[in-house]
């Protein structure tokens, strides 16, 4: 799934502006039809009417159709929008736009057969001004849900495209235990890693290539031991990633503890992940460079029903041995 193609919203005025200046143009283009000069007039001002119509809606026409049918995407994706825009609020968006639309139809159908009555030059004016008039108001008071929905689209933009027929590795942990480093390290994917917490705030993708096999790898924002409900809306993606796509788990620890969060608690979020998930897991015991013998001790007692590997991502350290181990993962999975 991409959400790179949703077209780019822009402000009421800017549509407004554009219906405007496309009037202007074809109008010039025009031959005038009728028998008399009130005819040629109201000709011409109708298919004023027509051509604000037609530019209006086609923009409106092209934004909704570029938006997912909801309902056809991936649980995965619904509930990732949910979480991050409210799907009840886009799809109230969208719906708004096609209102606009058709109250602009149904405006030009009405106004027009005004027009076509009209008696004199000054009647038909007046009635090409509450076009404009009402048509510019329709879409100035909805300023909102352009504005919503550009934000909307802006956030869909940061979603993992992901390819549905190549396995998900996702990486999860507590925060700033060493995840987007080894993201880094086994992609090469250009991401931001700081020595503090919440760097990662989004689902971010990498992929890893060995032969001709290929596959996925999700950094996820880190997560906390702590009830489903308590979890904030950048734990929830994690989860989401965790439960929907996720084929095998690396989880990384932080003995060291340098990351600002206790082995114990790190420990016990490893036990619930993999009880509540039931996916293999390869932990990764980080940071060894900085860690004390007896934190090194509680760790390898905290993971020995794991696979685990033990390393320092940072200085690049058993990569490769990472690589073969979930790629190991992988094919057991299709035994
Ligand atoms: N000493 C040492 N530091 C490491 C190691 N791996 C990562 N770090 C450091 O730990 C900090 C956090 O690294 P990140 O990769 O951003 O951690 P993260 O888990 O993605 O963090 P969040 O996205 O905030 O959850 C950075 O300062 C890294 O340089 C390691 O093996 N040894
Ligand atoms: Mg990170």
């Amino acid at each position: 799934m991409d959400f790179h193609d949703i077209k780019k919203i822009e402000s009421p005025e800017f549509y407004i502006d554009k219906a405007f200046r496309q009037t202007a143009r074809e109008t010039k283009k025009l031959r005038l039809r009728g028998k008399t000069p009130l005819d040629k007039v109201k000709y011409k001002e109708m298919k004023k009417l027509d051509f604000i119509e037609e530019s209006l809606c086609n923009d409106i026409n092209k934004i909704v159709s570029s938006f997912p049918s909801f309902h056809k995407l991936p649980l995965f994706y619904q509930e990732l929008i949910n979480i991050n825009i409210g799907l009840t609020n886009l799809k109230k968006a969208l719906a708004t736009l096609t209102w606009i639309k058709n109250k602009i139809k149904e405006l030009k159908t009405k106004l027009k057969a005004k027009m076509k009555e009209a008696k004199d030059f000054r009647k038909i004016n007046s009635v090409r001004k509450e076009f404009y008039g009402r048509v510019n108001s329709l879409f100035k008071r909805k300023a909102d849900t352009f504005r919503f929905l550009e934000s909307a689209r802006r956030t869909m933009e940061t979603f993992p495209t992901l390819k549905t027929k190549m396995p998900v590795v996702c990486i999860c942990g507590y925060p700033n235990v060493g995840k987007s480093t080894l993201l880094k390290n086994l992609c090469g994917s250009k991401v931001e890693i700081k020595p503090y917490p919440f760097t990662t705030q989004r689902l971010l993708l990498g992929k890893i290539k060995q032969g001709n096999k290929k596959i996925q790898v999700i950094d996820t924002p880190g997560l906390f031991d702590r009830p489903l409900k308590e979890r904030n809306k950048m734990e929830l993606q994690s989860i989401l990633a965790l439960k929907y796509i996720t084929s095998v788990i690396v989880f990384i620890i932080d003995p060291s503890e340098a990351c600002g969060y206790s082995l114990e608690n790190q420990l016990s979020l490893l036990k619930e992940v993999s009880v509540k998930f039931k996916k293999p897991i390869l932990v990764i015991v980080n940071k060894i460079d900085i860690t004390p013998e007896k934190n090194l001790q509680t760790a390898r007692e905290g993971v020995k029903e794991f696979r685990n590997i033990e390393t320092s991502v940072n200085n690049e350290e058993n990569i490769p041995q990472i690589k073969k181990e979930i790629f190991k993962l992988l094919r057991s999975l299709k035994k």
